[in-house]
């Protein structure tokens, strides 16, 4: 199987792209809150976050200008083991992501559930760097890389499906890199 996604080159460096700057890291006032339709709502400080039960996972990076590179090692916290914690309600079919300076993003909670999403905050056995996402990024490997967001600072458990700030700008809602859904028309 052609591991590449269709019209998608290889690169081997590591690009940074995101919009605005890349925000101050204060590790006294920083938090992680996870609300909305949840049973246990939570707020964990940075120290809480590194002690909950961590994961790697080496995984394919695909951005939806096209470029892809492989084999990336992230470090952190798998999305479920922070659903198990705060206890979904039967009603949270969707999941609002937002950062720090105001980016977003959302998924179906049942793409997010899948074993490869995690909340790193190593890569390649060293801390984050702040321009890739650190203290804390979201990553999704099997979406186009706009749902891997970076600098995440609180979940929205929701019943409707809250469009991101790419999805609200002509950007796939789905961004299935395999099906190459790049653009909502
Ligand atoms: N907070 C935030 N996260 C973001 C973005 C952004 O603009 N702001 N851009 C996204 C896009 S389009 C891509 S391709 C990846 C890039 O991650 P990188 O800079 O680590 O390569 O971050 C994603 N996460
Ligand atoms: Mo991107």
């Amino acid at each position: 199987m052609q591991r590449l996604p269709p019209n998608q080159r290889l690169k081997t460096d590591f690009p940074i792209l995101h919009f605005g700057k890349v925000p101050e890291f204060d590790k006294t006032t920083w938090d992680f809150r996870v609300e909305g339709l949840v049973d246990k709502p939570i707020r964990l400080t940075y120290d809480e976050f590194l002690a909950l039960e961590k994961t790697v996972d080496v995984s394919d990076f695909h951005c939806v200008t096209g470029w892809s590179r492989f084999d990336n090692k992230w470090e952190g916290v798998r999305f479920s083991t922070i659903a198990k914690l705060v206890r979904p309600k039967s009603s949270a079919r969707y999941v609002t992501i937002e950062a720090d300076g105001g980016y977003t993003t959302s998924m179906p909670l049942s793409d997010l559930m899948e074993a490869d999403v995690l909340f790193a905050y190593n890569f390649d056995d060293k801390p984050l760097e702040p321009a890739h996402g650190g203290p804390l990024r979201l990553v999704v490997p099997k979406k186009y890389a706009y749902k891997s967001a970076k600098w995440v600072r609180r979940l929205v458990f929701t019943e409707e499906q809250e469009l991101g700030y790419w999805e609200q700008r002509g950007y796939s809602n789905s961004a299935d890199p395999w099906k190459e859904e790049r653009y909502s028309y």
